[in-house]
């Protein structure tokens, strides 16, 4: 039996070696592999400018029709992507493609999650990050590295280095509509997709019809024509009592042009589009959701989007949009993102012994504590009381999220244990 066992762990680790982060290429690496006809080699560093190291790696898309070529490194263990210490992936990129190229990295076998990142420079080494969003991918898989995807290779050449998990935010979901971003919601709450990206930023399209400080803005880069970005919230929106959203739009695309919202859940998904009547103009678009279900607590925001359109952006000004204010038709905007109520103190926190959870006005019916994994770990009912003291004595050292009931309606707030 014991030699039976060794004979397997020998053929164990032959044949599923496994290769862990970080990756600097400085010796040879287990596991770079090209795909679709491109290299993934090891070559010398084309240049030291930003990065001092003697050995990269190099991925040549060789043929012209291999739009989606690139290289992986199989079997990549110890991905944990979960915790704030080590929430997204970094790497070193270097190409004289211009500024603008998009470069994808995934994690597939097992396929959990694949994220698009932007050039800055063109012919420097700069650092580009993938923040893979939710849900936190954790595991084994293989990391593929998609250089410039749905556009033909012959020949460029993609120089990458020093892939690492870096510290990230992970941020507590909003607790659901109205988001303004002035107050609270961020880039890190959202999740883009399919060569899209999502930042919030000052307002630069000031008007009458939108004259805040702050807005979201989406840029769809060559990649599906569903590019897009997601915000999934603690709470099911609820379209019950709120059946129509309204969302405020800017964009340089032609009047006509789609913009859809996606109400979703795991394997479901509700559309509805409306087009833009303005171009270069903020304007108000509703969307209706009558009879849509009342358990989807994800919001996608697609623009010009058709099904079976082969339009998948540029990175111009007519694939950027920008957009703001989206809340419920029937709910006047109020000063504060839910979420950000600022009735809720918390204190101390981070704790060791107890939390006090403390509203300005109201009463606490229920308190759902989350932990990272999304699990609930404690329910604690609030009895009306406006003041509630939590036992922290039991909880493993860790960030946690509070989903709170009040009279006032919901909040979250983060919870840390030391
Ligand atoms: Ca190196
Ligand atoms: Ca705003």
């Amino acid at each position: 039996m014991k030699r039976f066992l060794s004979a397997l762990l020998i053929v164990g680790s032959t044949s599923a070696w496994s290769q862990s982060l970080p990756f600097d290429f400085e010796s040879a690496t287990s596991g770079m592999a090209g795909y679709d006809n491109a290299s993934f080699t090891i070559v010398n560093n084309p240049s030291t400018t930003g990065n001092s190291s003697s050995k990269v790696a190099e991925i040549v898309k060789t043929t012209a029709g291999d739009l989606w070529a690139g290289g992986k490194i199989t079997n990549v263990s110890s991905l944990d992507f979960s915790s704030a210490s080590s929430s997204v992936l970094s790497m070193k990129v270097y190409t004289t493609e211009p500024v603008g190229t998009v470069i994808k990295v995934k994690l597939e076998n097992p396929y959990t999650s694949e994220v698009d990142a932007v050039t800055e420079v063109s012919g420097a080494w700069h650092t580009l990050t993938f923040d893979f969003g939710i849900p936190l991918p954790s595991g084994s898989a293989d990391l593929v590295i998609m250089p410039q995807p749905f556009t033909a290779g012959g020949g460029n050449t993609f120089y990458v280095d020093d892939i690492q998990q870096v510290p990230g935010t992970v941020l507590p979901q909003r607790a659901g509509l109205p988001i303004t971003f002035e107050s609270g919601t961020t880039t890190g709450h959202f999740f883009s997709f399919e060569s899209a990206t999502m930042e919030v930023v000052a307002n630069s399209k000031l008007d009458a019809t939108n004259s805040s400080q702050t807005v979201g803005k989406i840029v769809r880069y060559l990649g599906a024509p569903y590019g897009g970005s997601v915000i999934t919230f603690a709470n099911n929106i609820d379209f019950a009592n709120h059946p129509q959203i309204t969302m405020k739009v800017w964009t340089s695309a032609p009047v006509g042009t789609d913009v859809t919202l996606k109400a979703e859940k795991p394997f479901w998904g509700e559309e509805r589009s409306v087009q833009t009547t303005k171009t270069e103009e903020w304007e108000l678009l509703t969307f209706d959701f009558t009879n849509a279900p009342t358990d989807m607590p994800s919001l996608v925001l697609m623009f010009d989007f058709v099904t079976g359109s082969s339009n998948v952006g540029d990175g111009t000004a007519t694939s950027t949009f920008f957009f703001d204010e989206i809340k419920f038709a029937n709910v006047p905007l109020g000063a504060d993102e839910i979420g950000e109520l600022g009735q809720m103190d918390v204190y101390p926190n981070p704790a060791s012994d107890r939390w006090t959870l403390s509203l300005n006005d109201g009463q606490i019916f229920q308190v759902q504590i989350v932990n990272m994994e999304g699990r609930v770990v404690e329910v604690i009912e609030g009895e009306g009381a406006r003041a509630l003291k939590i036992d922290a004595t039991t909880f493993a050292s860790g960030v946690y999220t509070a989903k709170i009931n009040t009279s006032r309606g919901q909040d979250v707030v983060r919870l840390v244990k030391h």
